[in-house]
């Protein structure tokens, strides 16, 4: 090999590991987006003309293979256990009184103090400084294996650093994934959109994410992760939790920057009322600060009292809930029509901010609530984010409330509004109504959609109420002429609007599903009908017979594909988006393959897929499955047990994949 390729190679994974550390640990990037992708681009570029180059900790090979069936377990090899929960100054006062009961011994303890992420705990597991598996919580002694998913994590290294201290054989890292506020809020938009139950609160997202089947869409939700400690001890120099941090640290892990060394049970408990006072100026949700003793001998010697250790107390903060009125009711139109009823509120901080709306998703709730205008009520920030409606303060009713009812008129354009049987939602008739207008060419310009750069709510408005675009269609044949007269945009940002524009125009055809916004598809629908259609056409002339031959496709989402592309005004405007220069992504016959023109020989029993699994993902890169290694076999992959086909590959020199390198290229 040219070592000109493999130093080029090793020097963008060098580059890109460093920038990925930068932005996702550091959260202080040294180099723009597009940068980044310029280089990411290249490292693809090159690795596809050598798939033989590939390796399993490349940058490029977050996401490895296709979706699971289900997950398997995996065996802690140490219980990940509980927490002990302290709820007032008393109760943690009385945890270092316990300490020093059980010690026998009243001198100072020292501890390490942080804050408790409300995410989904998790462990690492590194071979060799690779990561090689990871798996949730579950009931502390099994849980469920999501190595797949914890790749796709950018703050994760899939190799450790090993300049400072080398790692030991193998590492257990221990620690909270978890997805910052304003990526919740972003990602909920767009399910709410997508027509896609919203996630209650960064944590369940964080959770819901990790347990998806396939990584793909795990790789396109924005999660971050926090390490906070160690299952197996053995063989490592460290001797207190502290230095057990600065390890993870130095291995490239992130650590939660407010970590803090303290001497003295009495100044814990300041640093928990200063986090909690900061709580809500945090970018991420925290629930609580972690205590813990310092000395890991000191550790030992507590060691655990049923299933949590005697050396560590999770502090958990009071919920913030509030007591305010509703001054009125308004109804919002979302993209499917659907009537959002959502209280104004009298202005109320509740956790440090301050809430003047709050949902109240549908008729019915506002029934089961009994909620009436004018009414004192309780609310709450859901998860400490979304504000809700708890619950009416009864005893403070005067008589002068008043009921409310969803119109039976859309607010936005005056059409009839119909409740259909089984449904909750109302919905305006009217798909020219141009609140739902607006709202899908939101959905369509979003992160998990096309993903355009600087569209937002202001400028679609305009764009609307203007007349410039009719809907979505229209975007790509905005000019600069349309944009430059817009209030507030100057010719800097229509010419950044326009990029924006332009670089939307290459998408894959599983982010073109997802924003042409059709009833019931979203991110995770719209992947399975990409990978198994191929393509637009092949997707729009499908029956309802092969639509729901799809394992995930159900009546309801057949029905609903069915109808989107049976409708000539959605048709058109896809021809609106493809003569405006709409580039898809498909499968069929898109790109070059990374196994054309290849042999490869299969041998042992692989893991993930069955032989003929195998040989149909190796004919759809365009590479061919022999059934002998000879000199013109290009690779062999090698399962368990293989036969005497790796002598052979040995002996004529074919390079040989295992099953992990061989998931990686496809
Ligand atoms: O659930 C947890 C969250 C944070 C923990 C934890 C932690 O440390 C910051 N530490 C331990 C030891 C355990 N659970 C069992």
């Amino acid at each position: 090999m040219d070592p000109r390729i493999t130093d080029r190679l090793e020097e963008l994974r060098r580059q890109l590991r460093h920038h990925n550390y930068r932005y996702y640990v550091l959260d202080d990037p040294e180099i723009s987006d597009a940068q980044y992708d310029r280089l990411l681009r290249e490292l693809e570029d090159l690795e596809a003309r050598h798939p033989e180059l590939v390796s399993p900790d490349s940058p490029t090979q977050r996401v490895g293979a296709g979706p699971l069936e289900k997950f398997e377990t995996l065996a802690h090899s140490v219980p990940m256990l509980s927490l002990e929960n302290a709820f007032s100054r008393e109760e943690v006062l009385e945890f270092e009184a316990r300490i020093k009961r059980f010690l026998k011994n009243d001198g100072e303890i020292e501890y390490t103090a942080e804050p408790k992420m409300d995410g989904l705990a998790v462990e690492l597991i590194y071979e060799q400084g690779r990561l090689s598996r990871s798996a949730t919580r579950g009931d502390g002694y099994v849980g469920e294996e999501v190595t797949q998913n914890i790749r796709t994590i950018r703050a994760i290294p899939l190799q450790l650093w090993t300049e400072e201290v080398q790692p030991p054989e193998r590492l257990e890292v221990r620690g909270e994934v978890y997805m910052r506020l304003k990526d919740f809020r972003e990602h909920n938009r767009q399910r709410e959109e997508a027509g896609e139950p919203a996630f209650a609160n960064p944590r369940n997202a964080a959770a819901g994410s990790i347990r998806q089947l396939d990584p793909r869409i795990t790789s396109r939700r924005p999660l971050f992760f926090f390490a906070y400690g160690l299952g197996l001890m053995t063989g490592l120099p460290f001797t207190s939790q502290w230095e057990v941090l600065q390890g993870l640290t130095a291995w490239g892990l992130p650590v939660n920057p407010h970590l803090e060394k303290i001497t003295g049970i009495a100044a814990c408990w300041d640093f928990c009322r200063e986090m909690e006072e900061r709580r809500h100026s945090l970018p991420y949700e925290i629930d609580g600060v972690v205590i813990k003793v310092n000395s890991l001998a000191l550790q030992e010697k507590l060691g655990i009292k049923s299933r949590s250790p005697r050396w560590a107390l999770a502090y958990k903060f009071q919920p913030s809930q509030e007591n305010t009125r509703i001054l009125d009711i308004e109804v919002q139109v979302g993209r499917t029509g659907v009537l959002t009823p959502v209280a104004r509120l009298e202005p109320v901080a509740v956790g440090g901010v301050e809430v003047s709306r709050a949902t109240l998703h549908n008729q019915d709730e506002i029934e089961r609530k009994d909620i009436r205008i004018g009414d004192t009520v309780v609310v709450q920030r859901a998860g400490d984010v979304i504000p809700e409606v708890v619950k009416v303060v009864s005893s403070l009713r005067r008589g002068s409330e008043k009921p409310f009812k969803i119109p039976d008129r859309c607010p936005v354009c005056r059409a009839p509004v119909v409740r259909s049987p089984g449904e909750a939602a109302h919905r305006c008739t009217n798909p020219n109504c141009p609140a739902q207008i607006k709202e899908s060419i939101r959905h369509f310009a979003s992160k998990g959609a096309l993903d355009i750069d600087g569209l937002g709510e202001k400028l679609i408005n305009q764009l609307v109420d203007k007349g410039l675009i009719k809907d979505y269609g229209d975007l790509f044949h905005l000019t600069r002429e349309d944009l430059v007269p817009l209030e507030r945009l100057a010719d800097k940002s229509a010419g950044n609007i326009l990029a924006a524009l332009e670089k939307s125009r290459q998408t894959t055809l599983s982010r073109f599903l997802y924003a042409l916004g059709i009833r019931f598809v979203g991110e995770h629908v719209a992947a399975v009908l990409a990978d198994h259609f191929g393509s637009l056409k092949a997707l729009a002339d499908a029956g309802e017979e092969e639509l729901l031959s799809l394992k995930e496709i159900g009546p309801q989402v057949a029905a609903s594909l069915r109808a989107f592309f049976a409708q000539p005004g959605n048709r058109r405007v896809i021809e609106k988006l493809l003569q405006g220069g709409l580039r898809l992504q498909e499968k069929k016959g898109a790109g070059p393959k990374k196994l054309a023109g290849k042999t490869l020989v299969l041998t042992g029993r692989l893991n993930r897929f069955t032989r003929d699994e195998a040989k149909e993902r190796i004919q759809a890169l365009g590479g061919k499955v022999a059934g002998s290694v000879s000199a013109k076999t290009d690779f062999l992959v090698a399962g368990e047990e293989p036969g005497s086909k790796l002598d052979k590959a040995r002996e004529l020199g074919v390079p040989v994949l295992s099953e992990e390198e061989f998931i990686n290229i496809l």
